[in-house]
């Protein structure tokens, strides 16, 4: 069957059959890609079903048009302590504001995806699906929460939303033969490969980019996309589906005493022990659904307490010291095959920024910058999934991957501007294809870099393409913050503080702003930075500073890639 893919922020091709005028527009918030994919295989159903459906992000829709909104179904994502999306900042801030209008004529189904080991799960969805109804509006599938594994919440909930929307769109004469449904768009990217079908690409490069005596290992890594009919751009992530451990995969059969060749069926397949536990069960990210599954089948008293709303921080602790294996070792439970498996979370692909321009190295390779995760706890050495898959990956192992555009992570159409990046570590991997491409197309805007890491001499991460970059002129500022080579710490935001007078004044000139690395601290304090820049040399009010900032957020003019 033909995959029906709705381009991001796109109307759909209206089905042909529908009632003229009625339709169900289907929203998302999103932030990794998840909502999206949710809110496009919505709406690849509604039309299949020759409904009129059109399907927009939160960023691209006009807010106006609520009013005369009569069937909208939402999908939005919360990040870390329960924040919308970028791209849903602005929705938010309007439908929870005073301008809001009453929403009598409206049905609407929101559907939250979060994860239940932070605090304030779902905040966004169950605030949106609470404001609706206060402004008058009904709902047509109740609020829907998708924990860690959205797939099955997400269908549930979707199954509900399709079956409303038959009743109150009407039934269509007959449904639309599938080769008259609207395929577009990133349609290379989505009809050969995507993420239910990646491409096994082959490695070209693996090297180690610190030095030997760095206590973290960073590598960059180049793959063959040749043949696969990939596309991407600076801004976009790789999907890498990752292969569990075998060691990890061996200490599990062996706690449990299973046998890894035989089969199990779970889900409408049927494969060996082995495989299941190798290629599509998360083994290395604990999560609360499992966590309470464990509990469950353990009768743990110590761990059921860990799951009180009032052990929240223990929870979180927890979460994020251990593996699955720590918690089969500490609190045995005699899992059976089968048991196993549908206790377990379907492994998930990880997303890497893409460090290339293809521009630069050729449409048929793209390049990463991975750090390898890596420490000891518990007794046993606890490995990244996916990053210590992809620092073994060489000749004889390919890898699996896809394309995840990145629609909001965009350098300026108009390449006068200048652009100012923020992203130690490796959130500096997008900058490096920002500058290859900047120079690709010779940009006349200025590039300043702002990057940090551990040391100078072991962690200064693509050091010579940086030089050779100031000295090309495809490079204007770089400013470093290496917050190990001195007593007191200095981080990239403490550079943004001193250089704050030309900062505001390249902001003020246009410059479009973007952050890429860790956002539970990082992205946070940066945030925090910008808005004492926008005070000390704006001459705004602190409340000024952030009204302006997040201006710039729902513009697009700065943009964040933060995980
Ligand atoms: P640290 O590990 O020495 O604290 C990349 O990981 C770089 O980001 C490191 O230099 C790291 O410093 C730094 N870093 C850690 N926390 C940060 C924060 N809240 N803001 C900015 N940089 C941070």
């Amino acid at each position: 069957a033909t995959r029906v893919v709705l381009p991001p922020g796109a109307a759909a091709a209206e089905a042909p059959g529908a009632a003229a005028g009625e339709r169900l527009t289907v929203l998302y918030g999103s932030q990794t890609g998840n909502s999206r994919r949710v809110a496009e295989r919505l709406a690849e159903r509604v039309t299949a079903a020759g409904l009129n459906v059109r399907l927009l992000r939160t960023g691209a829709y006009v807010v106006r048009e609520l009013a005369q909104e009569r069937h909208l179904a939402l999908v939005i994502s919360s990040q870390g302590d329960g924040d919308p999306p970028d791209d849903a900042l602005g929705f938010v801030e309007f439908l929870t504001g005073k301008r809001a209008p009453k929403l009598p004529q409206l049905k609407f189904a929101v559907l939250g995806l979060g994860d239940s080991s932070y605090p304030k799960f779902c905040a966004v969805s169950r605030q949106l699906d609470a404001r609706f109804a206060e402004l008058g509006a009904q709902r047509f599938a109740g609020l829907g929460e998708a924990d860690v594994d959205f797939e099955a919440v997400g269908t549930g909930w979707s199954d509900g939303v399709l079956e409303k929307a038959r009743e109150a769109l009407g039934t269509p004469a007959a449904p639309v033969p599938a080769n008259q449904r609207p395929v577009a768009l990133h349609a290379v990217n989505s009809v050969l490969h995507g993420r239910e079908n990646p491409y096994a690409a082959e490695v070209l490069e693996n090297q180690r980019i610190v030095s030997r005596d760095s206590a973290r290992e960073v590598r960059h890594i180049e793959l063959s996309l040749q043949g696969s009919g990939l596309r991407y751009e600076p801004g976009d992530a790789l999907g890498v589906w990752p292969r569990n451990p075998p060691a990890l995969v061996g200490e599990w059969l062996r706690e449990l005493r299973l046998d890894g060749e035989q089969e199990v069926a779970h889900d409408g397949s049927r494969l060996p022990l082995a495989r299941w536990l190798t290629h599509e069960r998360e083994l290395t990210r604990l999560s609360r659904p499992l966590l309470a599954a464990h509990a469950a089948a353990s009768g743990d008293a110590e761990l059921a307490r860990v799951l009180e709303p009032e052990q929240r921080e223990a929870l979180t602790r927890l979460l994020d010291t251990h593996q699955p294996i720590d918690l089969l070792r500490r609190h045995p439970v005699g899992w059976g095959a089968a048991q196993l498996v549908a206790a377990l979370r379907p492994l998930t692909p990880r997303l890497y920024s893409i460090a290339s321009s293809p521009k630069v190295v050729g449409e048929d390779e793209v390049h990463l910058t991975v750090a390898v995760v890596g420490y000891h706890a518990h007794g046993s050495a606890h490995l990244g999934a996916a990053s210590s898959f992809l620092a073994a990956a060489g000749d004889e192992q390919r890898v699996p991957v896809f394309v995840e555009p990145n629609e909001r992570f965009r350098l300026p159409a108009d390449a006068s501007r200048d652009i100012i990046m923020i992203g130690p570590g490796t959130g500096v991997a997008p900058f490096r294809a920002f500058v290859q491409e900047r120079q690709a197309v010779g940009a006349t805007g200025r590039n300043w870099l702002f990057f940090g890491n551990r040391h100078f001499a072991q962690d200064f991460l693509y050091q010579t393409e940086w030089q050779q970059a100031l000295k090309d002129g495809a490079l204007h500022r770089l400013d470093l913050a290496f917050s190990r080579d001195a007593a007191a710490k200095t981080y990239v935001q403490n550079r943004l503080r001193e250089h704050g007078r030309e900062l505001y004044s390249w902001l003020r000139g246009g410059a479009h702003l973007y952050v890429c690395g860790d956002a539970t601290h990082m992205a946070k304090d940066v945030h925090e930075a910008l808005v004492e820049v926008a005070v000390a040399h704006g001459g705004l009010s602190a409340e000024d500073a952030r009204a302006w900032l997040a201006g710039l957020l729902q513009e697009g003019r700065y943009a964040r890639d933060v995980y």
